[in-house]
């Protein structure tokens, strides 16, 4: 087996060595783990070729029921390869023992599961057309895949969102150019093993590596991919719209947040304290979802305030692989200097820092890392830049509203539109205000609690399109309807 110390691309079945490879950083104490292939042209345009004969050979032979056998069988090999799966993950992103084993390995399984269980069951449809002039004709459509589908996966959930997208896409009949972000491209090198293992046909699945800068591009604007999906920042998601232009190809985008916790007067405040700490905290504030405003009303405010700060104070910050750490360094140095400057810029325009606001001192080696410590600040207006800009790091501003006509509108006050969670225990107001909201996710009492069968995805800078259950299915596939005259 390929050790993880320098990880290839995956191309037709074979792991091949590329010319160029790039340092892999652990962001715990800033040292090189591994080396990652650089693919070249010349390798994505074989990863294109040999997706494009996978679609027409074996694979395309293959019953729906006998791929989604196989794809379960991908599940039950990375289950039984678990332990690989953690500590790669952990090793690249720096994220604690608990929130791997909890959140992102444990989902790469389960994305396998349920997209091949719902694919089973994804039909067509069926219309008797009768025309005025009293002709007749069945009408059917049959779901045939996309064809080549390229994966762009980030860095901060990486097994979880790069399963997410490559396993409905193989439920649908594609094959797969998977490109994981540079900074953690480990799980997917375990992925391509997997894949390989258990046999998935040589070019269904297909791994480059690389710099996005370097690689990106040349997948995007390949005439051979026949559509493509993102995950990672808007300003990302903006380009790689620009690029796929040429070749009209259709996306499915999950971008970036600006997202609010509103906590109304009704709301259970040991719930909520727990609750927001958790959305705001959760990979060290690296997940679109993750809240970065905070709207309490006035007569909860103090109290509240004062308990989530003492809750931020108590985060256990360290060792990834320690039990009872919560979060570990963000993901990288880049990462950390632009979380940074936000910090700074908060101080510049007179943010009040009610903990937090600089970088933890460990006196040992992880004062080579990425560390950041948990942040809340007050006292900026909503149209501060801190208020309106995507941070991506463990930082909230609180602030507090008096009514829900004033907090919906400030809510809303922003080009982003992904999540939103509303703390009350009165369930009409929650009724209420959910659908006034413009983002494509409402959480009521709680924060990504997840059914991988409901629409998922954001309105504005936040994306295009949905993902989960028929939705992904429908993404992946190109319905293509039978007309047949009834004589
Ligand atoms: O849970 C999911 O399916 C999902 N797409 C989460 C996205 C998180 C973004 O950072």
């Amino acid at each position: 087996m390929e050790k993880l110390s320098q990880l290839h691309c995956y191309i037709n079945g074979e792991f091949v060595a590329s010319t160029h490879y790039f340092d892999n950083i652990n962001p715990v104490n800033g040292q090189v783990i591994g080396q990652i292939a650089e693919a070249s042209p010349h390798q994505i345009d074989d990863a294109v070729q040999s997706a494009h004969s996978a679609l027409n050979g074996e694979w395309s032979k293959m019953s729906v029921n006998q791929r989604c056998d196989l794809l379960h069988k991908v599940a039950d090999r990375m289950v039984e390869r678990q332990q690989e799966f953690i500590q790669a993950e952990m090793a690249d992103t720096g994220k604690s023992l608990h929130q791997v084993s909890t959140i992102d390995i444990p989902r790469g399984a389960a994305n396998f599961r349920a997209f091949a269980d719902m694919a089973r069951y994804h039909h067509g449809e069926t219309f008797l057309t009768e025309t005025p002039l009293g002709e007749k004709a069945l009408n059917y459509s049959v779901n045939k895949p996309l064809g080549v589908v390229a994966v762009i996966s980030p860095w901060n959930l990486p097994l979880l969102l790069a399963t997410w997208k490559v396993a409905p896409a193989l439920a649908c009949g594609n094959c797969v150019i998977l490109k994981p972000s540079e900074e953690t491209s480990s799980t997917a090198f375990l992925l391509a093993q997997v894949m390989d293992e258990v046999g998935v046909p040589n070019g269904v699945f297909n791994l480059i590596l690389g710099r996005g800068s370097q690689v990106g591009d040349y997948i995007t604007q390949h005439t051979g991919v026949d559509g493509v999906t993102f995950t990672g920042a808007s300003k990302t998601g903006q380009h790689i719209m620009q690029s796929v232009a040429q070749t009209v190809k259709p996306i499915s985008f999950e971008l970036g947040g600006k997202n609010s916790a509103i906590v109304f007067a009704q709301a259970d405040i040991d719930k909520a304290v727990a609750g927001v700490a958790r959305s705001t905290f959760t990979n060290c504030g690296q997940v679109c979802l993750c809240t970065e405003k905070v709207y309490v009303h006035r007569s909860i405010a103090q109290a509240f305030i004062a308990r989530l700060t003492a809750t931020a104070q108590q985060i256990n910050i360290g060792y990834p692989e320690d039990p009872d750490v919560l979060i570990g360094p963000l993901v990288s140095k880049t990462h950390r200097e632009k979380v940074l400057s936000y910090y700074q810029l908060a101080r510049d325009e007179g943010a009040q820092f009610l903990c937090g606001g600089g970088v933890p001192n460990f006196d040992d080696e992880r004062d080579q890392g990425c560390y950041i410590e948990p942040t809340i600040i007050t006292g900026l207006s909503d149209d501060n830049r801190v208020n309106q800009e995507e941070i991506f790091g463990p930082i909230c501003h609180v602030s507090v509203f008096d009514d829900e006509d004033e907090v919906i509108a400030r809510v809303n006050n922003t080009p982003y539109g992904l999540a939103t969670a509303i703390w009350t225990e009165n369930l009409s107001q929650a009724h209420r205000v959910a659908p006034q909201i413009d983002v494509g996710l409402v959480w009521v009492n709680t924060w990504f609690l997840r059914d991988l069968r409901a629409p998922f995805g954001g309105v504005k800078l936040s994306g295009i399109g949905r993902e989960g259950g028929k939705h992904s299915l429908s993404f992946y596939s190109e319905p293509v309807n039978i007309c047949i005259k009834v004589d």
